[in-house]
This record gives C-alpha cells, structure tokens and sequence, in this order.
C-alpha cells in the first residue's frame, strides 16, 4: 500500500507541483474566499436584518458593486480551486497517510475545505443561471452556513500550514544568491516512523519525483502553469462579469443576463404569469393600502400618480449576480407615509399581490423607508411600468439586494 502511495506520487509529481504554486494560488484562493465572505455577510444580513443594525443607502450601487464582486470572486475561485488541487495533488497520496495528529488535523481540515468549496461554487453558479431546483435545500441558508465551514476549514488550513506559508511567501526563496533559480533534481526524502518506505514531502523547490534519470525541471514549466491559471481566470471573469460590470457587457457571453433585454429594457426576474398575478396586478379594483395601526388610506393608480412625483437613476441588483441601472418613476414611500401620519423612524412591511413566495413579503428598515430616493415606482424607463416589472406600481430603494425591490405592490404597513 505505502509503495503504491510511493509510486504515485512519484508519477504525479512535476515541476509545476510544489509549494511554491500552492503557496502564490493558495494565497489568491484565500483572498477570492475573503472577498467572497466579506460580500456574502453584506448580502446576508440586508436580507436578514438584526434588530441593531443599520446599513448604507449610499452610494446607491454599493450592493450592485459588492454582490458584482462576490459573483466575479465566486467564479474566479473555479480555474484557482482547480489549480490548486492541480499543484498539491501528489500530497493527497503521503506515506503513511496519517503521521500525527496535527497532520491528520490539517488533512481532514483540507478534505472539509476543499469538498465544501466545490459544493459551495458550483451550487453558488447555478444559482446565478437561476437553476434552484437542482439541489433540494434552500439555496440561501445553504450557502450561508457552508461559507462558515469553510472559512473555519481554511483559518485551520492556513494556521497548520504557517510554516510552509511563510517559507515559500516570497519569491526570493527559490532563487539562489545570484538570483537563479534553485533546482533539485532529486526527490527529498524524509525517514518515516514505523515504514521502511521513506515519506516524501513537497519542498517546494523544484524537483521531479522521478527515481531513475532525474531530468532538469525548467522553470519555464512552472511558469506556463501560473500563466495558464491566470489566462483561464482572466477569461472566466472576462466572460461572466459583464452581467454585473457594465464595461465588460460586449464580453458577456456565459454570464445569464445581457443588459438592456427585456420590457422597458431591463431584464426580468420572474414575470408576472410565474407569480400568478396577471388577473390581481390588471384588476380595476387595484388599491395600495397604507397602514398605521388604525390610520388606513388606499390609494388607486391615479392618486397614486397624483402624489409628487420624483425620477431617480436607480440599479436592479439581483443577489444571482446581474445588475442593471434604470430610470424609475413615481411618488415617494415616506411621503405615502406621511400620508398615514407614519413617523419618521418607523420601519414598513410590504406585500405583494403574489401569494406563497419568498418574496412576497418584504421589510424595510427605517434608513430606507425615509430615504428621498425610495419610491413606489409607478414608471420604467420612461414608459408605463411593465406587467412583468412589477405593474401597477413596485419598491425600488437604494443599495438594496434585487429581492427586496418588491414588484405587484398590495399593502404597506408601518411595523
Ligand atoms: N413580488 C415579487 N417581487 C420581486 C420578485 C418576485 O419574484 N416577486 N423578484 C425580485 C428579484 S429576485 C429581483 S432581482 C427583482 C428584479 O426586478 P425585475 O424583474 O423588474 O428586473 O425583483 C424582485 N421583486
Ligand atoms: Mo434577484
């Protein structure tokens, strides 16, 4: 067993697999899984709220930019993870497999690590191509919980790892006084208790795992490697971002959303007819109740458009990763507050005419409900709000996740 461990790594090994690569992409996995985390949190708490918190309506794209970023992070983690794995893979075959309990500690941290991120990425893709129903557990939560795992997996990753880290953090450390680079050519072995097999561990310089005829490992094989990770990063970003980054929009060709598709030239998230609410959203007894406690007041479409009504510049953005600016119209939430004698720092809860859904209900905390920007919107793009954009009228605030624009509006109540 040991000596087949023996052979494959043996097999496996390559100049362009040592701890050197593993330490410069571990480093920009590590970072992808930050930014991941950091906007994943953002994200998590605008949808779920606690009660102290307070969050910034300004810039009005802060959440367009970080969801943009935690997307384009995501994606990226797909060519690094893969090089990763790639560049470690001999060490998944160690002799013996367990050594000591800080090894077995750091292995079976791995294994969580890196299954947990591949479930989290690929689930994390789907879901930006909408494609829930693939996995029978609610996406969101999912997604949340596992990101703990596996920022727990890496913090001990990275702790257990530190040596090696710090050794291989620079680059100078591979090249000798002269500045030329440090070739072994032979494997290193290390005794390992209890086997007459020696264990064999990655040095980090560069060497070929090969027993007979040890052949020069040229550095231009270490090299062609980063530069294939970074050409098939550049081009997944390059690909998929302009769903979130209006620059890059001409290159968008897997990203699901184009820019400027749809009525009223926005894309649509879920039409009118999958929510069920072609009949209520059409119906000539269509009122939006306003409710504060006792203070009741309806208003139809055409009081509605008789309030004040303001214009702001606007984006959708969607937590699935495509965002797009647009001009909205209509009055605004706190003046329909005013108009139920709402005070200042109340918060709202909105419902929507469609019935059984996530989204149907809404909260708003008081930041957004008083903020000028926010309106019921009752206008598009300078046209009548489309049926499928949430007609007769829908939530549009800034620096909200697209899930809490709430279209096909019925009731706002002051909470
Ligand atoms: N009632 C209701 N409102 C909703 C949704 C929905 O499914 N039902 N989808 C939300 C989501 S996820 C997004 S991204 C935005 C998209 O708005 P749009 O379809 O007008 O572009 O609407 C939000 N408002
Ligand atoms: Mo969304």
């Amino acid at each position: 067993m040991q000596k087949l461990l023996h052979q494959i790594r043996s097999a496996l090994a390559a100049p362009s697999r040592n701890a050197r690569t593993a330490v410069v992409i571990g480093r920009l996995l590590g970072l992808a899984f930050l930014i991941c985390f950091g906007t994943g949190i953002f994200s998590h708490f605008l949808q779920e709220p606690l009660p102290w918190m307070v969050f910034p309506t300004r810039p009005i794209f802060i959440y367009q930019v970080s969801q943009g970023i935690h997307i384009t992070a995501g994606i990226l983690c797909f060519p690094l993870l893969f090089a990763k794995l790639y560049s470690i893979f001999p060490e998944l075959f160690q002799t013996p497999p367990i050594r000591s309990f800080p090894q077995f500690l750091e292995r079976a941290s791995i294994a969580v690590f890196v299954s947990t991120s591949i479930v989290q990425i690929v689930t994390g893709l789907l879901n930006t191509y909408q494609w829930y129903a693939l996995f029978p557990f609610p996406f969101r939560q999912t997604h949340y919980a596992l990101s703990f795992v596996i920022i727990g997996s890496l913090a001990i990753h990275i702790a257990v790892k530190l040596p090696t880290i710090q050794k291989y953090w620079r680059r100078k450390d591979n090249v000798d006084e002269k500045g030329a680079l440090v070739v072994h050519q032979e494997y290193v072995d290390q005794p390992s208790p209890g086997s007459d097999v020696p264990s064999r561990g990655l040095t980090g310089k560069l060497f070929r795992w090969i027993d007979e005829n040890p052949e020069p490992a040229p550095e231009t094989n270490r090299r062609g490697f980063l530069v294939i990770v970074g050409i098939a990063s550049a081009a997944v970003v390059t690909f998929t971002a302009g769903q979130s980054f209006r620059v890059l929009d001409v290159a968008n060709i897997f990203g699901p959303r184009k820019n400027g598709i749809g009525p009223n030239a926005l894309p649509v998230n879920r039409t009118a007819k999958a929510a069920k609410v072609t009949e209520t959203a059409v119906a000539a007894s269509w009122v939006l109740s306003m409710v504060n406690g006792d203070v009741i007041r309806t208003f139809t479409r055409e009081e509605l458009h008789k309030l004040p009504q303001y214009e702001v510049e606007l984006p959708i953005a969607c937590v699935e990763g495509w965002s797009q600016m647009a001009s909205w119209k209509g009055p605004r939430l706190r003046d329909l507050v005013a108009a139920v004698d709402g005070k200042a720092g109340t918060s709202i809860r909105a419902t929507s005419l469609e019935q059984d859904s996530n989204y149907a209900v809404m909260d708003m905390p008081p930041e957004y409900v008083q903020d000028e920007l926010t309106l019921v919107a009752l206008e598009l793009n300078g046209e009548e709000l489309d049926l499928d954009h949430g007609y007769p009228a829908r939530m549009i605030a800034p620096g909200r996740p697209g899930v809490l624009q709430t279209k096909w509006l019925s009731r706002i109540e002051m909470t």
